[in-house]
């Protein structure tokens, strides 16, 4: 379409430019309410456009190819962030199927960990399905090096797709997150209730942990304890902040 074509255009000025930013959302220990760390958000703001949501333009990015170099530049911002945070705060970012099958991909995300002298254990990196549906050779030496360089990887969006399961019995992701359809109370309570204590168990049989997405009420945030999550992320939280927001947040914790 050709207005996709002009956000395309537009966007690959934006990236020339590093003018995309990065904000940022605590993942919180249900246990005790303290701050494990913060997914990174890219956020557009255009010039005349105003604010453009990732959800128009990552999907236009991963069209185009455009995602990898995004990919790198939302990578390389959240790691130079992060270097002012206290050193056992971790980092997500999400990464495109398409980037990973990018060969050196995995070269160029590591020379940016180098330089940013993040430890890259401190890194998740959150991958959504697609990715091993088909994996071809580059996409498996990019989990397979990251996994050896210490970098951990988590299953986002986990429910909604129709494979989850075949993902996790072949590549061993520290993290499941579970998508914030799974948050909501359906008609009956039971049977939502039932599902995420299936994958909290499923998890914990895997030695992986669960980050419950989308928690937006305190009753949400008591479900997903009930049902064992580890984790919880959403608006109940915070919102996803700009960088200079995220001092405050740990200051403040939960
Ligand atoms: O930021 P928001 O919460 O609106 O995100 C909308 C969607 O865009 C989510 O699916 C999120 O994973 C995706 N997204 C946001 N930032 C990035 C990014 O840097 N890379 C990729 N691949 N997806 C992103
Ligand atoms: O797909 P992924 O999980 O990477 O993207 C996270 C998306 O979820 C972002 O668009 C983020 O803004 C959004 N999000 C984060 N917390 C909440 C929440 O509590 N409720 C809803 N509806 N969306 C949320
Ligand atoms: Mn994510
Ligand atoms: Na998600």
């Amino acid at each position: 379409a050709p207005h996709e074509a002009l956000i395309a255009r537009a966007l690959q000025t934006a990236i020339a430019n590093k003018t995309i930013s990065v904000h940022f959302q605590p993942i919180i220990r249900l246990s005790d309410g303290s701050i494990d760390g913060f997914e990174a958000l890219a956020r557009w703001r255009h010039s005349e456009q105003g604010d453009i949501p990732p959800d128009i333009f990552v999907p236009i990015a991963e069209a185009t190819g455009q995602i990898v170099a995004l990919g790198l530049l939302v990578l390389e911002q959240a790691l130079e962030e992060a270097r002012a945070w206290p050193r056992d705060v971790s980092l997500s970012v999400n990464v495109s199927p398409r980037q990973i099958a990018q060969p050196h991909h995995a070269t160029e995300m590591l020379a940016l960990i180098l330089k940013s002298g993040i430890a890259p254990h401190r890194l998740h990196l959150e991958v959504t399905e697609g990715l091993l549906l088909e994996p071809d050779q580059a996409t498996l030496h990019f989990l397979s090096r990251m996994r050896r360089e210490g970098v951990s990887f988590a299953l986002d969006d986990f429910g909604t797709g129709y494979s989850s399961l075949a993902y996790l019995d072949q590549f061993p992701f520290a993290r499941i997150k579970l998508d914030k359809a799974f948050a909501q109370r359906s008609a009956n309570a039971g049977r939502s209730a039932a599902i995420r204590k299936a994958v909290s168990d499923l998890a914990a049989a895997l030695d992986m942990d669960v980050i419950a997405e989308g928690l937006e009420t305190a009753s949400q945030v008591a479900d997903a304890v009930a049902a064992g999550c580890e984790f919880g992320q959403g608006y109940f939280f915070s919102r996803p902040v700009p960088a200079a927001m995220v001092r405050e947040l740990l200051a403040h914790q939960f």
